[in-house]
């Protein structure tokens, strides 16, 4: 197997100016007509054969202008079509033929509940025809499907739709052309029997584009949520960086068979049907959160990705990092920025952080890779944003926006690479950003060790930090990062300090972001009037580990005092991680764990506080979760571990009973649903306040839950009081109850797989395996399986490290049946493995002997192969 790697690339030999498309659908297969006009670029040597992509495909005929060409004029193996006397430019005509009903792969076309749908991301165009599938091969296409108008009375491609027809047979015709060259895997093609709801969003220059969103016939009332975060993304990217939308029509396509969350296709966007369908009786809060920000960010790469897209796919995070980036602050917009900035930094550390520390480590711009679907991952997404955030942060607002409208007057209609994109913000603020690089090469996640020390004579605090970064896998060395450190200084009272550096002659802002670049740095504030405590890394200013000694008073102090809500929620967090660590190390040596009274003091606090946002309240409440605890120890017991979680929790609801059930009872005032940031923010800490409560064993308590679960007048508070009956008592009833009434609405049912999956009670293994057998299960759908295997594998640690060895045993079992069926579905589900050398010796031993059965296998594929070797080491 051969890997490709960042420095080989080189410019296409070919490039394709036209591109028109005819697809005959029929039940039993697809025949795709591909008109190419082809040139040889610039250069390059007329021996050079002409050398296209194509997988998976059956050739019936290829013409180069107008003339049929044989056997002895081209070499077709399972990956590629080869010309080798091509003319200087020419007109090629290929006919292929697929079979989308047996694709289970779901990269390329397919089938889903018998309509049409294509996913060509990263290379699946390859399996529509033979192609020059790069992502810097850029070309216009027109796009005519021909399919039975009674099955598939919806076709819809990229761009415009500028005529139709009736055909023989019961057939209809519809052509499709779009303006904008755009690379493979941007092509969309959908055929099928949808419904549609339509909105209209008018431009600042009073352009009308018509929002259009296709769902299957049933699901029309689901869609109101999804149309109005689209006309808010218009408006917001309007506003926000001066960016309109380039056609008359932006659609979305829900399908519910689809590997990711949702697609960027130019004008037809497809989407995982969870993150269209929605309506409070079937979705969470975090549901219509999800909904806003997958919109949203499939909007926005209408330009950070599709008008400027990636010369190849080491510079995917180009895109992606930079459109998480506009969805977060788009959702920080329209919602909470505090619980989104803590939500998002939570999610990375324990997602990223880990990869980031473990064998499939990689840099944002990875320098080489065997299968590109395997590099959609957190690094690239998550930590690519938390990137082009450190640019707004070192660059301001203002600065940032000059950075990315010179980005686009350079680089509109071109496929480019992240030193691109950093040269337009160093260019646009004369600034010199050169070792900002080294975020883009090296890989790991910097540790900044800070000290401080306050000198009472001359009312100086003198702060030294430290940064290094541990080896990750090829890189044994690591040079300095350049990174925005911010920083307050809060005093005795409370009160954020003015922040004078030496050597300036007034004191500014109350928050500095410091610039760090060398390996040790040393920043003396002057004019501090007591020792402050400091508020350190604010708003995470960049993504890092943070070491500083606080004591327990300085983080209950922080906790009630930051003026900076993630830093204040920071303080919550360190607070409970040095206590579970501490405890989980008592355990091990047969002590009793207990949390101290001054950590339970400050709980009760925040559940007193009535001027903090309830939101934030429930979120700093909430303890960190076991995989993030996994990481911060060594040879781990994950089943001791989660029992320590669960005896301080039990502890926490104990001791705060009363005010746990007070803020429980006065929050739980029957007010209608509505998803409104308030109502929101006060049902998440209604809810915490109820998983606490629901540890205490009290028939109070059961009754509690079980009303909850029945009156709710939503999913969030339903489904809330459903997953607390589940892990305290097994809420069988409930469970039985629930799916009856929701057996036909598939999302609802991967809620209710999901939740048993989870679940921390005996048995959890067990009960999988019975859902397997469930008929609202299917294996070859990504959903069924994230709800159920994946969720069981990621999420459930102390059922999946079973010291057995049963739930590796199962992980291993289905990441070999799902390989056959879908390879990105499988090698998602070994990152499973990723962390074992984390745990205690048995169970590596146990997790390397089922990473070595999987590697075994025969005909793996490269995704879940390039995976599990890694993994291997
Ligand atoms: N481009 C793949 C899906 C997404 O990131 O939007
Ligand atoms: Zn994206």
């Amino acid at each position: 197997r051969q890997a490709i790697r960042r420095l080989d690339y080189t410019p296409p030999s070919y490039l394709i100016d036209r591109v028109d498309l005819t697809f005959e659908l029929s039940d039993t297969h697809a025949k795709v007509i591909s008109r190419l006009i082809i040139k040889r670029n610039k250069g390059v040597s007329s021996d050079t054969p002409l050398v296209l992509h194509g997988e998976e495909l059956t050739l019936e005929g290829i013409k180069l202008d107008g003339a049929p060409l044989t056997s002895a004029h081209y070499v077709v193996d399972e990956t590629s079509l080869t010309i080798a006397n091509m003319p200087d430019d020419g007109i090629l005509e290929i006919v292929t033929r697929l079979l989308p009903a047996e694709n289970t792969s779901l990269m390329g076309l397919y089938q889903s509940n018998g309509n049409f749908f294509t996913q060509c991301e990263a290379e699946g165009f390859r399996k529509i025809t033979y192609y020059l599938d790069r992502p810097d091969v850029m070309a216009k296409f027109t796009t005519t499907i021909i399919a039975d108008k009674t099955k598939f009375p919806v076709l819809l491609s990229n761009g415009n739709r500028v005529g139709s027809g009736t055909m023989d047979k019961n057939r209809h015709w519809v052509k499709w052309v779009d303006p904008f060259k755009k690379p493979a895997y941007l092509f969309a093609l959908v055929a099928g029997k949808l419904v549609v709801l339509a909105g209209t969003h008018t431009t600042p220059s009073k352009r009308n584009i018509n929002i259009e969103i296709y769902v299957e016939p049933g699901n029309l009332d689901k869609c109101h949520h999804a149309l109005a975060a689209a006309q808010k993304a218009m408006a917001w990217d309007e506003e926000r960086f001066g960016l309109e939308y380039d056609l008359d029509t932006y659609m979305i396509v829900a399908v519910s068979d689809f590997n990711m969350g949702a697609m960027e296709n130019k004008g037809l966007n497809i989407f995982n049907t969870k993150f269209v369908l929605a309506k409070p009786d079937t979705a969470t809060d975090v549901d219509f959160d999800g909904i806003d920000s997958v919109v949203a960010h499939e909007y926005f790469h209408n330009w950070t990705g599709n008008r400027v897209t990636c010369r190849d796919w080491f510079q995917l995070s180009l895109k992606e990092g930079l459109t998480v980036y506009r969805d977060q602050e788009f959702s920080s917009d329209i919602g909470s920025r505090a619980v989104q900035r803590i939500s998002n930094v939570r999610a990375l550390r324990e997602t990223q952080f880990a990869e980031d520390a473990g064998p499939q480590a990689h840099p944002i711009r990875p320098d080489e890779y065997l299968e590109i679907n395997n590099f959609y991952t957190w690094t690239i997404y998550e930590k690519g944003s938390e990137v082009v955030r450190m640019y707004a942060t070192l660059l301001g607002i203002d600065g940032f926006r000059a950075g990315m409208e010179l980005y686009f007057k350079r680089h509109d209609g071109q496929a480019v690479t992240c030193d691109d994109f950093r040269a337009a913000m160093a260019d646009a603020n004369g600034v010199d950003l050169s070792q900002f690089e080294r975020w883009y090469s090296q890989a790991g996640t910097p540790v900044l060790r800070a000290s401080a020390q306050y000198n009472e004579a001359a009312h100086t605090y003198t702060l030294t930090i430290t940064q290094s970064c541990a080896p990750t896998p090829g890189q044994a060395e690591k040079l300095p990062f350049h990174l925005p450190f911010a920083i307050g200084l809060i005093d005795r009272r409370g009160h954020d300090l003015p922040l004078q550096l030496l050597g300036e002659s007034v004191a500014g802002d109350t928050t500095r972001v410091l610039d760090i670049r060398d390996t040790t740095q040393t920043f003396t504030f002057i004019n501090v009037p007591c020792p402050p405590v400091p508020s350190l890394l604010r708003d995470f200013s960049a993504p890092v580990v943070l070491e500083y000694d606080y004591s327990d008073d300085e983080l209950v102090f922080l906790m009630a005092n930051d003026s900076d809500a993630f830093a204040r929620w920071e303080a919550a967090n360190t607070f409970a991680l040095q206590l579970l660590k501490n405890q989980y190390a008592a355990a091990g040596r047969g002590e009793k764990v207990a949390a101290p009274a001054a950590f339970i003091a400050a709980y009760k606090k925040l559940l007193s506080s009535d001027k903090l946002d309830p939101a934030l309240v429930a979120l700093m409440l909430e303890l960190p979760r076991e995989n993030y605890l996994l990481e911060q120890l060594s040879d781990v017991d994950p089943v001791r571990l989660f029992e320590v979680c669960r005896s301080i929790k039990h502890q926490i609801a104990r001791e705060l009973r009363q005010e746990l059930l007070a803020v429980y009872q006065h929050l739980n005032d029957g007010t209608p649903y509505a998803y409104d940031g308030e109502q929101v923010a006060r049902r998440s800490l209604k809810n915490i306040c109820l998983d606490y409560l629901a540890e205490l064993d009290e028939p109070m308590i059961a009754q509690l839950l079980a009303k909850q679960y029945q009156r709710a007048d939503n999913m969030t508070d339903r489904l809330a009081a459903l997953k607390a009956l589940v892990n305290r008592d097994g809420g069988e009833a409930q469970l039985a109850d629930f799916a009856a009434q929701w057996q036909s609405d598939a999302l609802v049912m991967d809620k209710w797989f999901a939740l048993q999956a989870t679940s921390r009670r005996p048995g959890a293994l067990s009960r999988v395996q019975q859902l397997l057998e469930h008929p609202g299960f299917s294996i070859k759908n990504p959903n069924k399986v994230r709800s159920l295997i994946t969720a069981f594998c990621l999420a459930n640690p102390p059922h999946f490290h079973a010291a057995d060895g049963y739930g590796y045993a199962f992980a291993a079992d289905h990441i070999i049946e799902l390989d056959k069926i879908n390879p990105q579905i499988a090698a998602r589900l070994a990152s499973a493995f990723n962390r074992w050398t984390k745990v205690d010796a048995g169970r590596r031993e146990l997790m390397q002997q089922e990473l070595e059965r999987i590697r075994g296998t025969e005909g793996l594929s490269s995704d879940t192969f390039e995976i599990v070797t890694k993994a291997l080491g």
